[in-house]
Parts: C-alpha cells; structure tokens; sequence
C-alpha cells in the first residue's frame, strides 16, 4: 500500500482532508485540532455508510469500513495466524548427547513474502520461515543449540542472537559466517544462556530495513528449575512501514493490526497468565504495553526469578523485553493496547477475554471510540 503521504505528515496536519491518504488514514482522530482530519469530518457523523453504524460517516473507501464489515485478513495466504501463534514455541529437535546435554536443532529459511498486516494493507515482508514474527525458538539454560539458516531469500541476511556466545556466531557481517548471501546456509551453534527472554533478527545494513521487513523473532530460555505452571503467550510489538518512507503506518502485536479485538485471547479466571513481550518495532525508540483493570509484575529481560516491578504499564526501548505474570479476578473483556495512543489507533490494541463475558463486550466497547475501524463491531 503506498501513498506520498506519511503518517507523521497526517499527525502533524501537513495533509489536507481529501488528500491521497494511506489506508489506514481513516483511524486518525480529529479530536485535536493539530491533527489532520482522514476524510470529511466526524462532526458530521450523519447518514451510515452501510457498513458502519449510523454516526461513523465519512469513512468510506477506508480500512475502518473494512474492518466494520467484518473483514479480516487471508490468515491462510499470510500461512500464520496470530491466535494460534500466539501459544506457539519451538522446541527444536531434540537428541541427548553423549555428554548428557540436550542438543536442539532448528532450521530455518529466510524466505520473501507478502502478508496482509491488516485488512488491504499488503506489505512485502522478509521472514524467517514464513512468519512474523519468526518462530519463537525456546530451550531450556545450559542446552546446546545449533540453528541451521538457509537464506532462500533475494537479499543476503543473517541471524543475530541476544544471548551469551563467541563472535563467529553472532550473525554479524564480516565475522565468523558474515552475512549469508542468497541461497547459501550457515549453522550457527552456542550455548542456551543466560536464562530470560531474548531475541534474535537480521543484523544486515540497512539494519533497521533489515528488521523492520519482519526478520525477528522471541527466543526464549528457561531457567534450569523452570517456572511456575502458566497459560503462557508470546507477544512481539512491532510495525509496518507499508510506504517505505521510514516511519509505520500500521502497529500490532504479532503483525496483523486489532487482530486481538477482533479475536480476544481467551484466559481463565485466576489462572496465572505469563507474557512473554519482545519490542521488535523500528522507527519509534519506544514502545509500551498497558492492560485494563489489572496489574502484572513484571520482570525485566526474563534474568531474574523476582519480579522487579508491579504494574500496568511497561515501556520498552527497541529490542528491549521482558516477562509479565498476571491472574484475572473478574470475568469480562479487558483491553491491553500500547499506550502511545497514536500505536494503539493505529492496531496496537487487544483484548483478554476471562471466562464467557457478553457476547460482543470487545467490539461493543471498542466502538465507543468512534474513531476506530471495529466501529461496526459486533463479530468478536
Ligand atoms: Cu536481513
């Protein structure tokens, strides 16, 4: 999807309603008079346009009526489904050395692919085995890895790991492998530590086009001991820069914008719930992650087994994470979303949905905000 004007001009009031706009323009508030207005106005809030209720006028030809129509993105085309990848760890394969260590071995492709990041919106991602984020690779403190990278890609790549290990395999050009050029492969071998939550990514200049196309991916390392029972889930916060001019037009976790509204996670009441939460966007130095009605305690990086913080709200630089553990009292749809305002209009927002709570809670109180695409709701 590309469009001459950004999304910082939009914010900043440089484009005039009516203008060319990109798709997702329609999300925009007009409630501050320093922000451009997406088309016509929500003063009018007049006639319904057929898909969107009555007073969410204006807004035709935009995503926003997409999504109020109910329409979702070709989860089978983009071959990954953020609910499903959500609870998705990859243990690897597995043999016990004659040491005793485990060994776990991956393989994975960089492969190009175009995905549907919101309903529309196509975005020409690179990825690591097809998916964005990649698979989230765990294994267990102390185990031997040894990943196998096939760049099936057009451009040369590489996989850079957080994590404890030598030089030759940090997935840097110019040492050990170097960067691994179209149709070669290159096995990158070290030990699972410290314990935490970590990440791995392309490291190849440009390095932020490099991630930002969706070569990145969790790596998780569990403590020795383990942790205590969880329902647990993988949260990557990331962007979509669709018109290439350095800045994101579309926010989410796990890549398809408001999928989490549209399908809330579902968890049990009073069941502890660990989120494992990686800040992999590009072009914005911070992102966070807020969730309603609750508190979490958070531990930062994942190193420690004490929590260093009980809270609502974690703010997270790029590529910075950490675990969050948190139990829902109450039944009902809570919303967690980024809370830069601007990331979350823009699709970073979600629900937990905690027992059977009315039907469309989501949806209905997503609606509240005129402004947003699930306006016409009502299909979570
Ligand atoms: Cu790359």
């Amino acid at each position: 999807m590309k469009s001459k004007i950004s999304r910082r001009r939009m914010l900043g009031g440089a484009a005039a309603a009516g203008a060319a706009l990109p798709v997702l323009g329609g999300l925009l508030r007009d409630s501050d008079g320093d922000r451009a207005v997406a088309a016509g106005s929500h003063s009018g809030h007049g006639a319904g346009n057929g898909s969107a209720p009555a007073g969410h006028a204006g807004h035709e030809g935009f995503a926003h009526a997409s999504f109020a129509a109910g329409r979702s993105v070709d989860h089978r085309a983009n071959g990954f489904h953020p609910t499903e990848l959500l609870r998705d760890f990859d243990y690897g394969k597995t043999r016990r050395l004659a040491s005793g260590r485990l060994l776990r071995e991956w393989e994975i492709v960089a492969q190009d692919k175009e995905i549907e990041v919101a309903p529309g919106v196509k975005y020409e991602a690179w990825t690591y085995n097809g998916r964005v984020p990649g698979p989230t690779l765990r294994a267990r403190e102390g185990d031997k890895l040894r990943i196998r990278f096939v760049n099936g890609s057009e451009h040369p790549h590489t996989m850079h790991f957080h994590g404890i290990h030598t030089a030759q395999m940090d997935g840097m050009p110019g040492i050990g492998g170097g960067q691994i050029e179209p149709g070669a492969a290159f096995t990158y071998e070290f030990d699972a530590e410290p314990f935490g939550l970590h990440l791995y990514h392309c490291h190849v200049a440009p390095l932020a086009a490099h991630i930002a196309r969706g070569l990145y991916g969790a790596f998780i390392v569990d403590p020795k001991k383990g942790r205590p029972e969880a329902d647990e889930m993988v949260m990557v916060m990331n962007g979509f820069d669709t018109n290439f001019d350095l800045s994101n037009e579309v926010y989410a976790v796990n890549s398809i914008g408001f999928h989490y509204v549209n399908e809330p996670i579902r968890v049990r009441r009073d069941e502890l719930v660990r989120i494992y939460l990686v800040n992999a966007l590009e072009y914005d130095p911070l992102n966070s992650f807020h969730v309603h009605a609750n508190f979490f305690q958070h531990f930062p990086t994942g190193t420690s087994m004490e929590p260093a913080d009980f809270t609502d709200t974690v703010i997270q630089g790029q590529g910075q994470r950490g675990i969050l553990e948190m139990k829902f009292p109450f039944d009902g749809d809570y919303m967690f979303h980024a809370h830069v305002s601007e990331f979350a209009e823009l699709g970073w927002s979600g629900f937990f949905r905690v027992g059977e709570p009315p039907r469309f809670a989501a949806a209905a109180t997503a609606a509240g905000y005129c402004e947003l695409p699930w306006g016409g709701g009502g299909r979570a």
